[in-house]
């Protein structure tokens, strides 16, 4: 019997899913070569290739041989069967001596060219590097795949089963690639007890209650999602660092993650809190001076590496929000990262020193203070001071993960500092995970600038890898944060962001257009409808992001003091975190230029400087970045600043809903699961994205006096606010902020029990979509439903979660039923049954000519 092609992964397995209904679905699939899948192999789904394309492999060899030993060649090995076998539908068997007949060889490149006798064979690679191609020798025709080290053997290994499951061509086979920096590492922000900071997909994988966890089966095939894109170090704790996870207790349990992680190639890391001498030495202090502080780091990093001997280092947030660090002593960054480094060095450790160091209790009030100048202030002056094995792990841009930020200007202020661009894979600032928003061409923005750090050509990719200043170490750190949802990230279409972080690290010269292309064929298939459909949404996600949140420039937009998610324009305005875009009556944005500003730009390049400085040639999308203007100055495009806002909320909020219809056109080619998944997560962003439209708009409308051009903010065709609804125990309330409800006001269910909103319908008979917007408290569920007269045409339960139990922006909703015959006179009824705590509340409904 031909293979099953339902992935049924024992534990993975939906328990609703009967034995019946994997046939009934096999029976309708099969024919449009669709998969049941749960999102958990991601990119390394090995789909049976079959017809005309399989052809193209026929020349692959199906015996496999490892020329040398150790767990990572065996991985190697073994990933090359499973794929091959799983790819190509016939076992691929390992072999352990030649004998004749086509076979594929693996190994160090070393062995390989006392195997084989062939020009093509490169005489050497960079570390990690690879080749793969064809030889002939005389016992039959190879396909090499051949490694500087182990780990370059595993990524050929990887490449080729890429270049396979995307249906390449292979037939002249020769391939050489190496990375383009030795750090490809991946940060996690996971807590000892199993919560994750801005995690947005469940419970740790590698922590619980204190402790490393059991079973360690997420941890591995995390690991080999990981090694399939080239990442080699991974640091498994928040850089909120809690200072047991170096105790002695925990080393066993370090011990067991990376057992896990080194058949992988991936050098386990932990961050610390610089306070342990102090909270695990039994020590009176933490000055990194003193010699009991020194020799406890000397003393805690030996034991480490008797239990871990391959650790990669550690990663250290110090004098940051609330962390302690070396000002405590009056000493320097250096001082504290040096400290640590001469623990390591004997081990060939780095530590990762995070450059994300700033005030946050900043005076708001003085113009001149500015948080994107303190990396920079802080670091600048230290260059040169720094060990060789201490790494600044720099955030790409000098705020904080923002929609839009220029690069970082410590890129290229920094001669002799080795360093790492740190890039966030977890959408904190960026619709954590329910919205779409594919980051690759963001970071290609930052990565590919010119910092004119020496002349022209040092891209932010070249210095930290770097090849600029002649370092031997530096590269890419991504914070990724996947949980244990079984899709890893929560959101199908964001593992589009780890591994486009993994494709990059390897190799930042990709387009981003090659990326998306590459990871839609590899997780969903090579239809050509598939691929343009998505990667075509992928590549336009970060703009509509944008469009609908924070323009020009200005910062995300989002409650800054909570959850970093829904719209809070002013939550950044008069406090002292400094995320501040300063808008008033008149204009808006931060005036960071040198000649009145807070002079900022002058941290570039004399040659960048100059192109920040002047309002006229800095560019229309990073505008509100670097000058304060009035909110009628002209753009490039011809629109003044406040017209460009409204303008562009309205076409990121249209986009967001065009996602919906251009998913929905994809049901015939893409299994069920992950379908209907994607959908209901991209139904839900596009009522979001009305709802960050309608926030921004009206605050802006509001603050800058200018009215909407077309005369569109606060006059949604078709929508009755719920307070002028006839209500029952509903009571009417300010929601806060005052812009995330339509009318600054909802109904509110406080008391429980049933509440019921009612409007008698008016207009002319026809068929609708009607929209009800209410609130999701997180404390517990509420029950909806919506009905006209005596029908009911929607019910559902509001249970998610979005860290806030309040009405406001984070927590706005929009459930819509299609369809709905109305005709005058029609009652309209939303109902929500509520268990106190929990509320429920509504905002509006509104009704529109059905588009369906
Ligand atoms: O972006 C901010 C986050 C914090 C994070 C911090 C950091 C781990 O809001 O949650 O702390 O950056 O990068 O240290």
């Amino acid at each position: 019997m031909a293979r099953s092609r339902i992935a049924v992964r024992g534990n993975l397995r939906s328990p609703s899913v009967s034995v019946a209904h994997l046939v009934l679905l096999l029976c309708v699939f099969r024919v449009a070569d669709v998969y049941a899948e749960s999102g958990y192999d991601a990119w390394l789904r090995y789909p049976r290739i079959d017809g005309a394309v399989r052809d193209r492999y026929a020349s692959i060899p199906r015996r496999l041989m490892l020329a040398g030993d150790s767990p990572v060649l065996r991985t190697a090995r073994d990933e090359t069967v499973r794929g091959l076998s799983s790819l190509l539908g016939e076992p691929a068997v390992p072999i352990t001596s030649r004998g004749s007949g086509s076979v594929i060889i693996m190994g160090l490149l070393d062995r390989i060219r006392m195997l084989v006798d062939d020009p093509g064979v490169p005489t050497q690679l960079r570390a990690d590097g690879f080749w793969i191609g064809r030889v002939v020798t005389r016992e039959g025709p190879a396909l090499i795949v051949a490694g500087q080290n182990d780990r370059g053997v595993l990524y050929g290994a990887f490449a080729l089963l890429r270049r396979i499951a995307a249906h390449a061509d292979i037939a002249q086979l020769n391939e050489r690639e190496e990375p383009a920096a030795p750090v490809r590492w991946i940060n996690h922000w996971d807590n000892l007890d199993g919560t994750i900071e801005r995690g947005y997909a469940g419970r740790s994988i590698f922590f619980d209650s204190g402790r490393v966890v059991d079973d360690l089966t997420r941890v591995r095939d995390y690991a080999r999602l990981l090694a399939s894109v080239g990442i080699n170090g991974l640091t498994i704790n928040n850089v909120n660092a809690n200072a047991q996870v170096i105790s002695d207790a925990f080393l066993p349990q370090l011990a067991r993650v990376a057992d896990t992680l080194r058949p992988w190639g991936i050098a386990l890391s932990v961050s610390i809190d610089f306070s342990s001498p102090m909270r695990i030495g039994g020590l009176d202090t933490f000055d990194p001076l003193d010699a009991r502080v020194i020799s406890f780091w000397k003393g805690r990093v030996d034991a480490i590496y008797k239990a871990v001997p391959d650790l990669g280092g550690f990663v250290l947030k110090a004098d940051s929000e609330g962390r302690l660090g070396p000002s405590a002593y009056g000493r320097t960054h250096a001082d504290a990262a040096n400290v640590i480094a001469r623990a390591l060095a004997p081990h060939n450790g780095a530590i990762f020193y995070r450059g994300f160091v700033y005030d946050h209790l900043m005076d708001w009030r003085n113009q001149k203070n500015d948080r994107a100048r303190a990396a920079y202030d802080n670091f600048r002056k230290l260059d040169g001071q720094f060990d060789a094995n201490v790494i600044l792990q720099i955030k790409h841009g000098p705020i904080d993960f923002q929609v839009r930020e220029p690069a970082s200007p410590l890129f290229g202020a920094l001669q002799k500092t080795n360093q790492a661009i740190e890039l966030q894979i977890t959408q904190e600032y960026l619709g954590q995970q329910r919205h779409v928003c594919f980051i690759v061409p963001m970071w290609k923005r930052v990565l590919d600038f010119d910092m004119q750090a020496k002349g022209t050509g040092t891209q932010v990719k070249s210095l930290v890898s770097g090849r600029v200043f002649g370092r031997r170490t530096g590269g890419f750190v991504g914070v990724s944060n996947v949980g244990r949802d079984t899709n890893w990230l929560g959101h199908d279409l964001a593992m589009s962001n780890l591994y486009g972080f993994g494709r990059l690290a390897w190799n930042p010269d990709l387009q981003s257009r090659q990326i998306a292309d590459e990871w839609t064929k590899l997780t969903f298939s090579d239809t050509p409808q598939v691929v343009d459909t998505i990667a075509g949404m992928l590549l336009e996600s970060w703009p509509t992001y944008e469009n609908y949140t924070g323009p020009l420039g200005a910062g995300t937009l989002t409650d800054i003091i909570g959850v970093h998610y829904g719209p809070g324009i002013e939550s950044s305005e008069r406090n002292g975190w400094g995320q501040w875009h300063r808008s008033n009556g008149t204009g808006i944005g931060m005036d960071r230029t040198v000649a009145t500003g807070t002079g900022f730009i002058s941290q570039y390049s004399p040659a960048v400087a100059a192109v920040y400085e002047s309002l006229t040639s800095t560019p229309d999308d990073l505008l509100l970045f670097f000058h304060h203007v009035p909110y009628t100055y002209k753009l490039r495009s011809g629109k003044t600043v406040i017209q460009h806002i409204y303008d562009s909320h309205y076409e990121g909020a249209q986009n967001a809903a065009g996602f919906v219809e251009r998913w929905r056109r994809l049901e015939k080619f893409i299994d069920p699961e992950r379908h209907a998944s994607v959908l209901a997560k991209l139904e839900y962003q596009a009522g979001h994205a009305i709802v960050w439209r309608d926030a921004v708009n009206s605050w802006f409308q509001w603050i800058s006096g200018v009215p909407d051009a077309m005369g569109r903010i606060g006059r949604s065709p078709g929508r009755v606010e719920a307070e002028s609804m006839t209500l029952e125990r509903f009571s009417t309330g300010a929601v806060i902020p005052w812009e995330t409800a339509s009318g600054a006001q909802a109904a509110i269910c406080s008391a429980g029990g049933t509440c019921a909103a009612r409007h008698r319908y008016q207009g002319t008979a026809g068929i609708y979509d009607i929209a009800v917007q209410y609130f999701v408290e997180s404390d517990g569920a509420a029950r909806y439903a919506l009905s006209v007269g005596s029908r009911q045409v929607e019910s559902w339960v509001a249970d998610a979660q979005f860290g806030s139990n309040t009405p406001n922006g984070h927590t706005s909703t929009r459930r819509t039923a299609h369809r709905v015959t109305l005709a005058p006179g029609d009652e309209i009824r939303v109902e929500v049954s509520t268990m106190p705590p929990d509320g429920g509340a509504v905002d509006y409904i509104e009704i529109v000519p059905s588009d369906r």
